[in-house]
């Protein structure tokens, strides 16, 4: 099989975050535009610290791409870290209970809790930002849209009106000052409240989590696999939802929901309307997509709806010190204090949108394989004409 990988490298105050991604087509675009509008907001949202002050997140493209264009060489991204200061930040011995720095100093055989948390560091998401919203080029060549939201911050959820055009909620999600009060919902009422709740936590020194959700759309049947437990394309998003930073549980569709219903209220009934044999979803028809537009571990046809929990951060104010131990001592003392946010629920819904884009990229491509954009597309085409005349004589 084709395949599309990315690595990143670099830690939170090292000198820069690398991404290095490999297997992408050639003769593809960059929307170099789209990346840094990407790794702008997931810099953004009301809560954020104070490192975003510093920083200006811009990509810069190192290998793999001639005149905007992709070769099929690896595509080396780098975003340089103003505030680089490894070797001169100061050690940590007071491990912050839900942070990596009590296992990885373990792991590592430290009681410098510095040398863990630096690479453990959300920064590291922009990498990741950076590569997945590079992918969204080749999505777009394919017609496949993604909507990133805040679905809820601590105890306010939002609703969302499914029946507007995405542009509309874009445009909705999109309201307020990235850098000031932008929460990333496209519920008004709620986005006000959001705003209120994490004023509250901010003033006591304490933090938020929530749920983030990412919907894709246009996606044709057949990406993934129900072969082998590591083409599932479910299993995939689980794995690269679950690996960001603070996030606990992943759902896809109806996710835990499911567990709590009869089979007749969760399967998603199957009509078929000629009129619509033209799209991606080759004319069928769902009412309902519990299954969240994937059924054994494939694409049906129908948006794909991935949700992410994410946990409150784990570095509190001092007022609100966990108890913990020094690594040093071992006595009993309050965890170490790091700068950071009140809550990046906000900036977690880019990062979602823009890992699912990736993996959404990854299964395109081993579907479509091809050296070549113009390879991919010629296979794109005739898997769907294909498919439309079924069945076969
Ligand atoms: C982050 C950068 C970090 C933190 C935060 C997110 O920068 P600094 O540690 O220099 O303030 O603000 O990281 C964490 C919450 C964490 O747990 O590591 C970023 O760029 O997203």
């Amino acid at each position: 099989m084709a395949s599309l990988s990315y690595r990143t490298a670099g830690e939170s105050h090292g000198r820069a975050l690398i991404s290095v991604i490999e297997g992408m087509p050639a003769g593809l675009t960059i929307d170099v535009d789209l990346i840094n509008t990407e790794l702008r907001r997931r810099q953004g949202g009301y809560g954020r610290g104070g490192r975003q002050k510093i920083e200006t997140d811009i990509i810069e493209i190192l290998s793999g791409v001639r005149r905007g264009k992709t070769i099929g060489s690896p595509i080396a991204l780098q975003l340089i870290n103003k505030d680089s200061r490894l070797d001169d930040a100061p050690p940590l011995h007071r491990p912050r209970p839900g942070h990596a720095d009590l296992a990885g100093s373990i792991k590592w055989l430290t009681t410098d809790c510095r040398e863990v948390l630096e690479r453990a560091s959300a920064r590291e998401t922009a990498a990741r930002v950076a590569a997945g919203a590079l992918s969204r080029s080749l999505l777009r060549e394919f017609g496949i849209d993604i909507f990133g939201y805040v679905l809820s911050i601590g105890s306010v959820s939002a609703t969302v009106d499914w029946s507007r055009p995405i542009s509309d909620l874009k445009a909705l999600r999109d309201e307020g000052d990235i850098f000031k009060d932008w929460v990333g919902t496209p519920d008004r009422a709620a986005a006000e409240l959001m705003r209120q709740a994490i004023r509250q936590v901010k003033m006591e020194g304490n933090t938020l989590g929530g749920l983030v959700e990412a919907r894709v759309f246009g996606c044709p049947p057949g990406l993934g696999s129900c072969v082998h437990f590591d083409q599932k394309l479910d299993a995939r998003l689980a794995m690269a939802v679950m690996s960001i930073q603070a996030f606990k549980a992943v759902e896809i569709g109806l996710g835990k929901e499911a567990a709590f219903l009869p089979g007749k209220q969760v399967h998603d009934e199957i009509s078929f309307d000629p009129a619509q044999k033209h799209l991606p979803t080759l004319g069928f028809v769902r009412r309902t997509n519990n299954a969240g537009g994937l059924e054994g571990g494939m694409t049906n046809g129908q948006p794909i709806v991935v949700r992410g929990a994410k946990k409150p951060i784990s570095t509190l104010g001092p007022q609100q010190a966990l108890e913990s131990v020094d690594l040093n001592t071992k006595e009993t003392s309050k965890a170490g204090y790091e700068r950071s946010d009140a809550c990046a629920v906000p900036a977690a819904s880019v990062i979602l949108e823009n890992v699912v884009a990736f993996e959404i990229a990854r299964a395109l491509v081993e579907k479509f394989a091809g050296d070549s954009l113009l390879e991919m597309r010629a296979n794109y085409d005739n898997f769907l004409a294909t498919a439309r005349k079924l069945p076969l004589t």
